[in-house]
């Protein structure tokens, strides 16, 4: 069976996303702020077609996309910065490449049980987040 990223997950853990931010050129204030987050995230897969919300008190974030087609993606409440992105398949992971400004950033997303996994990179920075499902 593939695997399914369908569904809502809630927060449950960040690592490192202070030094993240940081790499990005984000803000004392706005790191502040998104330190305390607790984001939700809906996503719907449908076969190679997958779009992300990513949702929180402060701020909210949606990405669309079709496994292997490169896609224009504007960071916008992020750090404003627009890449151009594509996703990949890794047996079991999404990864994606975020070509632009800043070198060696992506991100990855895989499941491990009820969880859902994030790891955010930037230049050599990595966060993780953890979520479970709803
Ligand atoms: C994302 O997830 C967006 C998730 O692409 C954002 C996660 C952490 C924050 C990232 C960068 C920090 C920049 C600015 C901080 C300001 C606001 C934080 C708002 C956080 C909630 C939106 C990858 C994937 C598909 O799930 O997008």
């Amino acid at each position: 069976m593939p695997v399914d990223f369908s569904g809502t997950w809630n927060f449950v853990r960040s690592e490192n996303l202070e030094a993240y931010m940081l790499t990005l050129g984000i803000d004392f204030a706005t790191r502040k702020i998104a330190n305390m987050l607790k984001p939700q995230k809906f996503i719907k897969q449908e076969g190679d077609v997958f779009s992300i919300q990513t949702t929180s008190t402060f701020r909210n974030y949606s990405v669309k996309f079709k496994i292997g087609e490169e896609f224009d993606e504007d960071n916008k409440g992020l750090d404003n910065r627009k890449c151009r992105s594509v996703v990949t398949w890794d047996k079991d992971k999404i990864v994606c490449t975020q070509n632009g400004e800043k070198k060696n950033r992506g991100w990855s997303h895989w499941i491990e049980g009820d969880e859902l996994y994030l790891e955010l990179r930037c230049e050599g920075q990595t966060s993780t987040q953890v979520f479970k499902r709803a």
